[in-house]
């Protein structure tokens, strides 16, 4: 048990006395020792061990020494269990949320018979808390936005909605003057499909001015920490980011020791140690001499170890040294690398925009080619198309290519996998299209044999192309489905199937090591961001930060090539 889980203990245990009524000067005993307990740098767990005087803190009498001691010892205390037994049940759920004291854990409680931290969610939102005596439409917009940060911190965070929020920041940050080299770093630069916290870094002509501007943003809810250097705040909802400035020329070594991953470190120092280097943040140091070499770039950082250049998203330590060694990084697939999108929705059925709109956007991005892939009628999907629409949705892409120039539509669909494995469409309308999608989106919870048969039996249809989020995966929200997938990469690759990687950032599906076995089974990978209006078109980052973890290079990805060469695969599958 950690001293600030005890300190915790010990606050709850100030609040319910006061709830109680108790004597002041005993709830403030305990709210003196909560604070010092937090604030004490030694682990308590360890000072008991070694059999030493908790009362040599400051603040911790005899009675609450010996608490502590009961409640690290065996992981629970009578005294605060009897305490919250004695008071309304899941008061102490209410108390954990900062800025509910125990005042308004009590109104609460006896008020509108609230015990848990969902009940509460909800009364405020159906308007009950911000009309209870004394607390406002302010305090309860207030507790929801405590609510939602307590729910976050335990969890990791979507890429797509940690990357937002750092670049939010990059750009009131990259005016001031003299500021350089802003980078995301950490499993954000790595492009991990969650991230814990964000992880930032920069050079400055005065890194101190530029932390304190930082500081002083307003997107900055909280500062944890600041000093000339470095600062840590709380964004938004619970979301950290670190800030680290330096001066401009030990950007290299900072970059490289900041974006980790820390296996990776861990791997590179140890080869560092036997070439007699030690590295570090701050550059590396040749042990004998004792002599520091500054790198302003990661690259001769790494070539100074011998190494070839490693791109952030391959460096989990997975093989990366030793094949940077030997030369043998391959030249991963870029954003600039890909012409098209693979995977788009149209207000034709669920999505937002008109084919025309998506299409010039498309244009305007620089891609050659989009496919419209609008879902078919299947179960619970609004607005799927049957056949009839989607002849007279292929009559208007037609059309659209006599008149636009610059960018071609491929006329596709995103065709439902039945319970059954059948297709939602029949043959005589799929083989007119240029690409066909097919992807499970009910019955979710088949066995594993089940759901196999079943995607093996839309892998094997000639009448389909592609298999798309092939787990239906939603990240921190749905599970993956269960699927034999080594069996499906396989037949994939049997019948020259392309599985798609999914951009969008809640669903990255396939993921990154799955992604890495399809490229090891020759299997060809599409990107598509299953965009449902323009603006989801900016997640074909996302979809080749996952292709890069998986070692892809252009070749891999079926979205590369250009439209000539696409419509010729696709031709020549059916
Ligand atoms: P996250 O935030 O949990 O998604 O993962 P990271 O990789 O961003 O980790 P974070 O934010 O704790 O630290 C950023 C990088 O800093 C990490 O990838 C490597 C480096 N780093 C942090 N702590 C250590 C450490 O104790 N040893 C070494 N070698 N590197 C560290
Ligand atoms: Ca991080
Ligand atoms: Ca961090």
């Amino acid at each position: 048990m950690k001293n600030s889980k005890v300190a915790t203990v010990f606050q709850d245990i100030a609040d319910l006395l006061e709830i109680k009524g108790e004597n002041v000067f005993k709830m403030r005993a305990y709210q003196k020792a909560a604070r010092a307990i937090d604030h004490y740098p030694r682990e308590l767990k360890i000072m008991i061990e070694e059999g030493e005087d908790l009362r040599n803190i400051p603040g911790v009498g005899e009675a609450i020494a010996k608490k502590t001691v009961e409640l690290i010892t065996t992981g629970k205390l009578d005294y605060y269990e009897n305490l919250k037994a004695e008071l309304p049940q899941g008061i102490t759920n209410l108390l954990a949320i900062p800025g509910i004291g125990p005042k308004t854990a009590k109104k609460l409680s006896s008020e509108l018979g609230i015990s848990s931290v969902d009940e509460l969610e909800s009364a405020i939102n159906e308007g009950q808390v911000a009309e209870l005596l004394g607390l406002g439409e302010k305090t309860a917009d207030s507790i929801l936005h405590q609510i939602r940060a307590l729910r976050r911190k335990d969890q990791r965070i979507p890429i797509g909605e940690a990357l937002p929020v750092v670049e939010d920041i990059m750009s009131a940050l990259s005016p001031i003057r003299g500021v350089r080299n802003l980078t995301p770093a950490g499993s954000l630069r790595r492009f991990r499909e969650t991230v814990g916290d964000i992880d930032l870094m920069g050079t400055a002509d005065d890194p101190a001015q530029v932390i304190s501007a930082f500081a002083a943003l307003p997107q900055v809810a909280q500062v944890l920490a600041q000093g000339s250097t470095r600062a840590s705040a709380i964004v938004r909802d619970g979301l950290q980011v670190d800030l680290r400035m330096v001066e401009h020329d030990c950007f290299g070594s900072l970059l490289q020791y900041f974006t980790g991953s820390k296996q990776h470190n861990i791997s590179l120092r140890e080869r560092g140690r036997k070439q007699g280097l030690k590295l570090s943040e701050y550059g590396i140091a040749v042990m004998v001499t004792g002599s520091l070499e500054k790198f302003s770039t990661e690259e001769e950082f790494y070539h100074r170890l011998g190494l070839q250049y490693i791109p952030p998203e391959l460096r989990e330590a997975q093989g990366e040294i030793e094949k940077a060694e030997q030369e043998a990084i391959p030249k991963l697939v870029e954003l600039a690398d890909i012409k098209g999108d693979l995977h788009i929705h149209t207000g034709w059925s669920d999505g937002h925009d008109s084919i025309e709109e998506v299409a010039l956007a498309a244009r305007d991005m620089g891609y050659q080619y989009i496919a419209i892939t609008d879902h078919s009628a299947g179960r619970g999907i609004a607005h799927g198309l049957d056949a009839e629409r989607l002849r007279k949705q292929l009559a208007e892409i037609k059309a659209l290519n006599e008149r636009l120039t610059g960018i071609h539509v491929l006329a596709g669909v995103e065709v439902d996998i039945r319970a059954d494995g059948s297709l939602d469409l029949p043959h005589e309308v799929l083989s007119e299209l240029d690409i066909v999608i097919a992807a499970v989106h009910s019955a979710m919870h088949q066995s594993q044999e089940k759901m196999t048969r079943r995607v093996l039996q839309a892998v094997e249809d000639p009448d389909v192309d592609v298999l798309a989020h092939p787990t239906c995966r939603l990240i921190g929200r749905r599970e993956p489905v269960a699927i034999d997938l080594e069996a499906i990469l396989r037949a994939a690759a049997r019948n020259d199937k392309i599985v798609e990687i999914n951009a969008m950032p809640d669903r990255l599906d396939l993921k990154d090591i799955h992604a890495l076995r399809a490229r090891d089974l020759g299997v060809k990978l599409a990107i598509g961001t299953d965009a449902h209006s323009i603006a989801h078109l900016g997640f074909m980052r996302f979809g080749v930060g996952v292709a890069r973890r998986a070692w892809c290079e252009a070749q891999h990805v079926l979205n590369t090539l250009p439209l000539a060469e696409l419509l010729a695969v696709l031709n020549g599958n059916r």
